[in-house]
């Protein structure tokens, strides 16, 4: 084996990286424990092997001390001594253990990051909670609407989404114990889940879990099962577009209890929403089927599939289970309704609600499918919609501070 870099300099070994110091420190101890036959103190430790073989003493040790040309043989403390090897082995393989600890969280940042793509450097606080605290009371539905309106133009960073500690499950947590503008932070919805990034709508009574947002058609939404299980979009600014990811917001709804809420806008700013009750989709096994209650609300029951028994009987998506472009899990026999309305979601044959399909830069669209940014009940199939958000709130919140509040 050669562990000699190759080219000019050949003589020279590998030069160890950082992390393996503590591990080489060690073994020169343990080796200079065992040749001196008494522990010395931090001297040893920087010694160099010639200097420690001064102490040898073959009456004292034994031949065994002696590896052929005299290389020290570190295998002789842990054989005969490893208990006895003095309070610094004990603090050294702690200062191991520790630094492996932060291989280990720094590895997951790295991991966390690239994931979601949040590379936004840290910004100060004065930047970030301007925007929302200077919003005087009652004008949040102007402030909101100015926002929307000008989607394309916003591009102001969101506050930093914190540190590694995560307190709260969802947003709602997050508002009752800080009260924050709405942005992106960390949530863990189970307490043995890894924490990822959601956006919160700490507006229209606060609290809200986001869980999809159409805003400027940035985002391609015509993606694989991959892409829509783990989430996919951009988790950074205030009008950012994403899919959270079918796995978080099977963990975020699995309580039940909760309350849905679909916000939808048309190219005019008219806005109109629709509610469900305990709003769940079941786990991958099960490919995400979706269950939910009550519906209340403006848009009407697109869900439901429309008005008759025929539409809803082939568009009413309650109990369907989640297809992509490469995943058809959908009751359309002859075709894939993901592949032809370039969307994930609970297609049935196919649907009268998809508000992850094809973003339409003006309302009515014309095309082969039925493929838009689509709530049929309030506009049509055939009107793709500028704005929509699906965020989700404990009904338990609901009933405490009265909501609804943001409501037109
Ligand atoms: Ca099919």
């Amino acid at each position: 084996m050669n562990f000699y870099r190759k080219g000019k300099s050949t003589n020279q070994p590998f030069a160890l990286p950082q992390l393996l110091r503590p591990f080489v420190r060690l073994m020169r101890l343990l080796t200079v424990r065992t040749h001196s036959g008494k522990y010395t103190g931090a001297r040893l430790v920087t010694s160099s092997y010639s200097h420690s073989r001064r102490g040898l003493s073959p009456k004292s040790h034994g031949s065994a001390a002696v590896v052929g040309s005299g290389v020290p043989n570190p295998g002789l403390c842990f054989a005969a001594a490893v208990g006895s090897c003095g309070p610094e082995v004990e603090a050294l393989k702690r200062s191991i253990g520790k630094l492996e600890n932060k291989l280990l969280i720094a590895t997951w940042q790295v991991e966390h990051l690239q994931m979601h793509k949040y590379f936004q450097p840290f910004r100060p606080a004065s930047t970030n909670t301007k925007p929302e605290t200077g919003t005087a009371p009652g004008a949040d539905q102007n402030s909101s609407e100015a926002l929307d309106s000008s989607a394309v133009t916003q591009m102001k960073p969101l506050p930093p989404a914190g540190n590694l500690i995560v307190y709260d499950k969802d947003c709602s947590e997050l508002f009752d114990r800080l009260k924050p503008p709405s942005g992106f932070y960390r949530i863990r919805p189970k307490k043995y889940q890894e924490p990822f990034l959601a956006y919160c709508d700490m507006e229209d009574g606060g609290g809200w879990t986001v869980f999809q947002r159409r805003r400027n058609g940035k985002v391609d939404f015509s993606r694989d099962w991959v892409d829509y299980r783990d989430g996919f979009g951009d988790f950074k600014l205030w009008n950012d577009e994403f899919w959270l990811g079918n796995e978080h917001i099977h963990s975020l709804l699995s309580e039940g209890k909760n309350l849905v809420k679909i916000d939808l806008m048309d190219w005019e700013g008219k806005r109109s929403h629709a509610f469900y009750e305990n709003f769940k989709i079941t786990d991958e096994a099960d490919k995400y089927r979706l269950q939910y209650g009550l519906y209340s609300g403006k848009a009407g029951d697109a869900l439901a599939g429309g008005g008759g028994m025929v539409e809803q009987w082939s568009a009413g998506l309650s109990g369907m289970q989640f297809s992509t472009r490469d995943q058809d899990n959908d009751r359309y026999l002859q075709g894939n309704c993901a592949k032809e309305n370039s969307a994930g979601w609970w297609f049935n044959r196919c649907h009268a609600a998809n508000l992850n399909g094809k973003f339409y830069r003006k309302g009515k669209y014309k095309g082969v499918h039925d493929d838009g940014v689509v709530w049929g009940t309030w506009k049509g199939l055939w009107y793709s919609l500028r704005h929509t958000a699906m965020k989700v709130r404990p009904v338990v919140f609901l009933d405490v501070t009265g909501s609804g509040a943001g409501e037109q």
